[in-house]
């Protein structure tokens, strides 16, 4: 069993294991390079060679104790006929979004489609990483994935992407059914290739109210987890419903995810005595004080391995690295948690 694993089945293990959402990308110069000469994010995504090599290169640099597939949460949504394309400035952008055409459906089945390539590009990956490594796939939660089906892109409206979700409710339900059976066979998929660990993105989960919550997030969220252990009992599922507040705690009652990701707004010692009684966390430094470094970077990565070293931990950021943390940064990072001496 990788460290990884073990620890979301429950076993304590101090200096706790570590990995880093983003933890393949722009700060990094040998990331830089592959994708330059890939031609485009996508190209890169659906190339599993290149894709795998990204995968590994925080795991050469910096020793991680788990590598993330290196893909990105919206390639599914051209399974579902929509145009997808990274836009250097503005991010992804999906040509004919929802406000303007009907849901097409192109691919129903994963494995005709190419999201194929992830499942290589994990094979791949599988075979060149440590036994005692996790590999981790992933999806978007169906709401997250939606809203930027709706909008078209990233937005800073969210109210008209709930809007939008209840002015056509029964039409939305249907996508959001849609896409908890891709992202279900999706996943699948991924343990199948290889991967040992899956974690379910929900980035935008925190613009809604609680019955909303209820029913686009935990509802779809636990259908995911049902399918994919139907198939696979043992694999690990970490949920990261971001900016979720308090609804921390039935997402973790309700959806029954193994794991979650804590988000840097939430109180530690809240995830302290009440979400860390009730599930494995992982978290949840702020990728900010990752950027800024030194002694605040010091002093937070400390005060959250003494918050949270007393039961089952996984360290590491409560959201992406940015773009131009610089990489001495995340060694020193790595460095601490490794000499950490449990008080
Ligand atoms: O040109 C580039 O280098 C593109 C930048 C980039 C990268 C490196 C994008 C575009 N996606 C990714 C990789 C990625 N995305 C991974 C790979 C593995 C890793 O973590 O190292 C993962 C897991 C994602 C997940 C993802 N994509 C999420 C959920 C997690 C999160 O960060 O909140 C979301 C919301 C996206 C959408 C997305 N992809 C890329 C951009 C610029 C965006 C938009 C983000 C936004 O709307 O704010």
């Amino acid at each position: 069993m990788t460290i990884l694993n073990k620890v979301i089945s429950g076993k304590i293990i101090n200096p706790p294991p570590i990995w880093l959402m983003r933890q393949a990308g722009r700060y990094l110069p040998e990331y830089r390079q592959i994708r330059a000469e890939s031609g485009s994010f996508l190209n890169l995504c659906y190339s599993p060679k290149l894709a795998s090599k990204v995968t590994l290169q925080p795991i050469d640099r910096f020793d991680f104790d788990a590598a993330i597939i290196f893909a990105d949460i919206l390639l599914i949504i051209e399974n579902l006929g929509f145009k997808l394309d990274f836009n250097e400035k503005k991010g992804p952008v999906i040509e004919n979004c929802l406000i303007n055409k009907k849901i097409n459906i192109l691919y129903k089945e994963v494995k005709k489609s190419p999201l194929i390539n992830i499942g290589e590009t994990i094979s791949l990956t599988r075979g060149k990483l440590d036994k005692n490594k996790s590999l981790i796939g992933f999806c978007g939660a169906p709401w997250t994935v939606s809203t930027y089906i709706i909008n078209g892109g990233t937005t800073n409206s969210y109210e008209k992407c709930i809007k939008w979700a209840h002015d056509n409710y029964e039409y939305f339900m249907e996508m959001i059914n849609l896409l908890v059976e891709i992202s279900s066979e999706y996943l699948i998929m991924q343990v199948e290739a290889g991967a040992d660990i899956i974690k379910i993105f929900d980035t935008w989960s925190g613009v809604l109210n609680k019955n909303d919550f209820d029913n686009w997030v935990i509802k779809p969220t636990y259908q995911i987890v049902k399918n994919v252990k139907k198939k696979f009992p043992d694999v690990k599922i970490i949920g990261f419903p971001k900016n979720a507040g308090y609804f921390y705690e039935d997402y973790i009652k309700e959806t029954q995810v193994d794991a979650v990701a804590i988000d840097p707004d939430l109180d530690m010692l809240y995830c302290k005595n009440t979400l860390q009684k009730l599930t494995v966390i992982q978290g949840n430094v702020s990728p900010e004080v990752l950027k800024l470094g030194g002694d605040t970077m010091k002093n937070d990565i400390i005060k959250t391995l003494d918050t949270f070293s007393d039961y089952s931990f996984i360290m590491g950021l409560g959201h992406g690295v940015l773009k131009d943390t610089p990489i001495n940064h995340v060694s020193e990072f790595v460095d601490i948690v490794r000499k950490y001496k449990r008080k």
